[in-house]
């Protein structure tokens, strides 16, 4: 599947999710503009762990109250004897061992580890990895249920020693554990597009997973040649093999099964050659290491697709590859089937032949109703029902190859608690291309697959924060929870915390609280930047935290503007609020590293909107004409809007989701307008675009409740215009008719032309005369370029003339008025962005010399 098909299927996903939002009957302005926002808040609530934290959060723990034993004179280790697979001792390294002996004279804290031995005395549970874990002043005493379950109860003791309460290292509270995973399979799926993890990266991902009781690392990056087409069928060079067997050794410290995946789909032919090929390779990872295999039919079209082809080929290399070898385990196996989404439901649909004829021993992956979605029981029921097992969970979060500009740090929520290894069989993640910096979601994956009762998200995220970032948790933490959201994906929450406001409704402890938020950003950068220990994570987050930064200055400058401008004072107002405006440059930057991105920018956009239009009626006594987006998409309350009224052709609003029957886009005008002319550009180019409306109705309204047509039957039309006899409106939309079509729409500039409002008729000497008209149209936020000089006309009865600019380039502005000869009557030069000038009697037209935006230009008459 290309990225664009992918990106279609996601949009389709997200389209079941959205509700639709405005009908027509009940259309209301006011709902439009709030901040509600689509996505589900994040339940749990913040722990007290005055003793110590131990993730994942063991099922059963009690202190028993003899208070704590001193080890600081060192540990007598009894353990199972080392092979060549497990070495406990080694597996100690960070307790005081001073000798691995049973002798009762000899010195040292006892530690006893054993297991397979009726462990289910001591509370074991028949699973692996379960354990018990007993601190008494007679020793500790580790029963595990197999091997898994001593290293686990080792890693519970490595926690332990790591709290504060142990001083060092010296001492361990008396306490009791019996603990036991409720999934079997737990762990991550190298399984993004982009760039796959480095190696360094990976084992360092690799210690963190047999730390916290991950016990599943899928190998399968879909940019890995020698995972996909075209080189599956090829050995990995030898850079690669020396690299892979690595990863199969540190896998196997740390209890994590090292699942190489292969992705043949693409271009496979179900013949006996490509199966020899299949079997040739395994043969080969087989022999630097690898016992455990997964093939992924997933985002794969054609031939590869067909599921009798896939289940023989499943279960032929189970009985001639996987049951002869001995250790290798059963495969798993993604469907071309794997989110409800384009499921065939029926008896004959793939994921029923699976269900009838595939091995029982092979798990099967499943992402949910949609691509990236919720772990529900309802999804798991459906798969379940027709796979006939419990499925394998692939969780698309945190991935962001769909949102590669996000960086997604929040809590890890979405996923049903009560569910038991009858439900799935596994519970794997796939992270962001981002190694390092998904760890802290990884943290809470962890937490959630061993204890799915006990996990409580907001709890896991602030612990996983403070072992992510220790000295520094606050500033982490004010990254994170402003940096959740995916925007147009599989959305979550973010600032939950946070409260904005609008200009108009500004009151001094609003303020105050959001004005310390945004400054705890602004200084967030630096504090990471100093107090955080792991440079790999700081190499993934840098880009980021500069645009954070830079978030946090220009939101805490806004609320200055606020006061500036509630102040009065024009000129200082002005001069401040052109230089908290960002350019396109700072756009561009933002746009790449993107954070804050539901209500922190969107305080920044909302506030220098405000204030623009305030300020604009505060000189002119005139409502400003700013358009407002509306529409049935729940994106048209975003600042994604703005891309189709900004006057710049080459961006565009995209709906986010595929286009239904019903839909419309359109603009809110600030009051009863007369209007002689709309146009509009959908799509996001005017020759072959696939995203807009193909069927279409120009409507406008009065009360936002009842429509008339300006253009009906618009078909296959990128570009629309309308002229004619002036009408009244307060609303205009474009309409999807009857059609086909389930793209996505967008648009490109949605332009209204009031006729009330002068037309301009100023140009002169400008290379660009299209553009004067921004300086002209009434609202400040819109600007013309002026490359270095261009004038305007004075109306007769002009007495004084108001220019709104940007800091100009060259530092200054040299403005002439002129008469009707041509003759200069006035010249000032001014390094100010608000130019007050008093018309000289006789002068037609004034010239200005110098580059700069032109945001507005505004004439008084004398009347
Ligand atoms: C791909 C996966 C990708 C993810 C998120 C699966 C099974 N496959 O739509 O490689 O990272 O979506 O974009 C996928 O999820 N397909």
């Amino acid at each position: 599947m290309n990225p664009r098909s992918l990106l279609m299927l996601i949009a389709v996903s997200f389209s079941m999710l959205t509700t639709v939002q405005a009908q027509n009957e009940n259309f209301d302005l006011a709902g439009q503009r709030s901040e509600v926002q689509l996505v589900n808040p994040v339940p749990g609530e913040k722990r007290a762990h005055q003793e110590f934290v131990i993730n994942p959060t063991p099922r059963y723990m009690r202190l028993t109250g003899e208070g704590s034993v001193d080890i600081g004179n060192g540990i007598k280790a009894i353990v199972p004897k080392a092979d060549s697979l497990h070495n406990y001792l080694e597996d100690m390294y960070f307790l005081p061992i001073l000798c691995k002996c049973s002798d009762l004279y000899s010195k040292g804290f006892p530690l006893e580890a054993t297991y397979g031995e009726v462990p289910t005395e001591h509370g074991v549970q028949n699973v692996s990895g379960a354990y018990s874990l007993k601190i008494s002043k007679n020793g500790i005493k580790i029963v595990g249920y197999d091997d898994a379950g001593i290293f686990y109860a080792i890693q519970t003791l490595r926690l332990i020693m790591d709290n504060p309460a142990a001083k060092d290292g010296k001492s361990l509270p008396c306490l009791e554990v019996v603990d036991s995973p409720t999934f079997p399979y737990r762990g991550v799926v190298e399984g993004f597009y982009g760039t796959p993890w480095s190696h360094k990266v990976r084992l360092s991902l690799i210690d963190f997973y047999g730390k916290y009781k991950l016990n599943t690392y899928i190998y399968g990056p879909k940019d890995d040649p020698y995972h996909s087409s075209p080189n599956w069928r090829l050995p990995y060079p030898d850079a690669e093999r020396k690299n892979i067997k690595e990863l199969v050794e540190a896998c196997r410290k740390n209890r994590v099964d090292f699942v190489w995946a292969i992705h043949p789909g693409k271009d496979i032919k179900w013949n006996e050659e490509d199966y020899q090929n299949l079997v040739h390779k395994f043969e080969l990872m087989y022999a630097d290491g690898v016992r455990s295999f997964a093939i992924f039919f997933d985002d794969i079209e054609g031939e590869g697709t067909n599921p009798e082809k896939q289940v023989e080929l499943l279960n032929r290399l189970t009985e001639e590859f996987v049951k002869p070898k001995g250790d290798v385990s059963p495969l798993i196996v993604c469907p071309t089937d794997y989110s409800k989404l384009w499921a065939k439901a029926g008896e004959d649909g793939p994921l029923s032949i699976y269900g009838r004829k595939l091995d029982p021993s092979i798990r099967v992956f499943w992402t949910g109703d949609v691509v990236c979605s919720d772990v529900t029981r309802a999804t798991l029921d459906w798969v379940n029902s027709r796979i006939k097992r419990p499925a394998f969970f692939w969780w698309n979060y945190p991935v962001t190859d769909y949102v590669r500009n996000l960086m997604l740090q929040g809590p890890v929520y979405g996923l049903d608690t009560s569910l038991t290894s009858k439900d799935m069989c596994g519970f794997v993640s796939n992270p962001m291309e981002h190694g390092e910096a998904s760890k802290l979601a990884l943290y809470s994956v962890a937490d959630y697959s061993w204890n799915a009762s006990d996990y409580n998200p907001i709890d896991s995220w602030e612990r996983g924060l403070e072992v992510m970032m220790p000295c520094i948790k606050s500033a982490y933490r004010t990254f994170a929870i402003h940096s959740s959201d995916t925007e147009t994906g599989y959305r979550r929450d973010e600032s939950w915390e946070t409260e904005t406001f609008r200009l108009a409704d500004y009151t001094q402890e609003k303020r105050d609280k959001l004005y310390n938020e945004f400054d705890s950003v602004a200084l967030a950068p630096a504090e990471i930047e100093a107090g955080c220990t792991d440079s790999l994570l700081l190499v993934e987050l840098r880009p980021w935290l500069k645009e954070f930064g830079k978030l946090g200055v220009r939101g805490q400058n806004a609320i200055d503007l606020m006061d500036l401008y509630r102040a009065g004072g024009d000129k200082r107002f002005w001069n401040a609020y052109v230089r908290n405006c960002m350019t396109a440059e700072d756009r561009k930057e933002y746009e790449a590293h993107k954070s804050g991105t539901m209500k922190l920018q969107p305080f920044y956009e909302q506030a220098m909107a405000d204030l623009a239009d305030a300020f604009y009626e505060r000189l002119t006594g005139e409502k400003a004409f700013r358009l407002q987006a509306i529409g049935t998409y729940p994106n048209v309350r975003t600042t994604q809007t703005n891309m189709m009224l900004d006057g710049d052709t080459a961006t565009f609003y995209t709906s986010g989701v595929s286009q239904k029957a019903g839909d419309w886009v359109g603009v809110a005008l600030p009051e009863l307008t007369t209007l002689r002319k709309v146009h509009i550009l959908q799509g996001r180019n005017s020759k072959d675009d696939t995203d807009f409306f193909d069927h279409a109705a120009l409507e406008y309204s009065v009360d936002g409740k009842t429509w008339q047509p300006l253009l009906d039957d618009l078909r296959n039309q990128y570009d629309i215009l309308w002229r004619g006899d002036p009408v009244q409106a307060r609303y205009i939309r474009l309409r999807r008719l009857d059609s086909e079509r389930t793209n996505w729409a967008s648009i490109r500039e949605f332009s209204v032309f009031p006729a009330t409002k002068k037309s301009v008729n100023y140009a002169k000497n400008s290379s660009n005369p299209v553009n004067l008209a921004k300086a002209f149209d009434h609202q400040l936020t819109t600007f013309f370029h002026s490359p270095g000089a261009f004038s305007f006309d004075v109306p007769k009865k002009t007495i004084s003339c108001t220019l709104l600019l940007s800091v100009p380039e060259g530092g200054s502005v040299i403005l002439r008025q002129y008469d009707k000869h041509n003759n200069v009557r006035s010249e000032t030069t001014t390094t100010d962005s608000f130019i007050n000038l008093n018309i000289v009697k006789g002068v037609t037209h004034i010239g200005v010399v110098g580059t700069a935006d032109v945001n507005e230009i505004i004439l008084k008459e004398k009347h």
